[in-house]
């Protein structure tokens, strides 16, 4: 028996050392180890032994097991170290590869723009006002002063749903909700930044364009306060030296109305090819806030007064950039936006 134990062993450890991967490996152990192994077999068969043979045969036995459990282990190490050597080298990282680009977008112009005004009002306490691109005609016209048949809805000619709903052509509708909506809390300090639409399509127009425009009303609001607040935009956006020059204009939401001129920031109003020749450049319209558009959102025009401005944020990038052509701020070229 003693004999049998140890040609079991023999055989079974040149087995398990040409063990050729992990399954035959746990195949071996259980046709060894196992209750129905090779081993248990072996055990079983101590009962007919001697009483004086079975605790020698047992020992001998269990050495077996042993001796036999360490090579499988060993195997088994042996074997995964290798399986694991294949995949790492299956899976292998070339690291001399160079690394993928990668390309960070950047702003566009028009949002460098509307975030430098929206920080200076922020600044001033200003808030941001939002609304709908389809506006009602009421809003759109009506409640800035231009009722149906007004001459001056040429002006600003649009992009018709039907005969109540269009596209809007200026963001002033934004601040006539808020307005209606807020009146008669005192005081309304808004922002409004954003798309708008007109029927003009030329070098120097675009049927879609952006505008920000300001509104405050208050007790006591005068002309002097909208120059002072202007003053304050144009020196952030154009730098510090530059002066205003108001000129009398004509808007149908605004009594008294200017267009407003900046000092040219080229040449510094000695006159340059940018200001043809005059020292100054237009870049916005404003006025005071006409009272029967105060009414109409629910001020009285009594107790009240505001001032209101717009301005074109093509214009400003234009002008900030050194843009010659509008069509470039739409084209969506990378080298063009690159820029910025
Ligand atoms: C309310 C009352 C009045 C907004 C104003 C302008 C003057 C103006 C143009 C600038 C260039 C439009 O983008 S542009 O073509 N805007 O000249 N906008 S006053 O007046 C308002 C707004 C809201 C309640």
């Amino acid at each position: 028996m003693l004999q049998n134990l140890s040609n079991i062993k023999e055989k079974a450890v040149k087995t398990i050392k040409e063990a050729a991967d992990l399954e035959s490996l746990q195949e071996i152990k259980v046709a060894l180890l196992g209750k129905k192994g090779e081993i248990s077999q072996l055990s079983r068969s101590l009962g007919s032994l001697s009483a004086e043979e079975r605790p020698q045969m047992g020992q001998a036995i269990n050495q077996a097991k042993n001796s036999l459990e360490h090579v499988i282990n060993e195997k088994m190490a042996e074997l995964q170290k290798a399986a694991l050597a294949a995949r790492l080298n299956e899976e292998a990282v070339d690291i001399s590869l160079p690394g993928r680009e990668f390309l960070c977008g950047g702003k566009h112009p028009l949002s460098l723009v509307r975030e430098e005004i929206e920080e200076i009002f922020l600044g001033l306490g200003y808030k941001i006002a939002e609304g709908p691109q389809v506006e009602s005609d009421y809003y759109n016209f009506e409640a800035m002063n231009l009722p149906p048949e007004h001459p001056a809805r040429d002006m600003q000619d649009s992009f018709y749903f039907n005969e109540k709903l269009l596209l809007r052509t200026h963001t002033s509708p934004v601040q006539a909700r808020v307005m209606e909506k807020q009146a008669p809390e005192l005081p309304v300090k808004i922002i409004s930044p954003g798309v708008v639409y007109r029927r003009d399509d030329d070098a120097t127009h675009s049927p879609m364009f952006h505008q920000a425009e300001g509104l405050y009303i208050d007790k006591k609001v005068t002309m002097a306060d909208l120059k002072g607040t202007l003053l304050i935009m144009v020196k952030k956006l154009f730098g510090a030296d530059r002066e205003l020059r108001f000129r009398p204009s004509y808007f149908p939401f605004t009594e008294p109305s200017a267009e407003v001129d900046i000092s040219c920031f080229a040449c510094g109003g000695a006159g340059c090819r940018l200001c043809h020749g005059t020292g100054w450049i237009e870049i916005l319209g404003s006025g005071m806030v006409h009272p029967h558009v105060l009414e109409m959102s629910g001020y009285d025009p009594e107790l009240c007064s505001g001032f209101a401005f717009g301005v074109g944020l093509e214009r400003i990038a234009m002008l900030k950039y050194g843009i010659n052509d509008m069509r470039l701020l739409f084209d969506n070229d990378i080298r063009f936006l690159n820029r910025f």
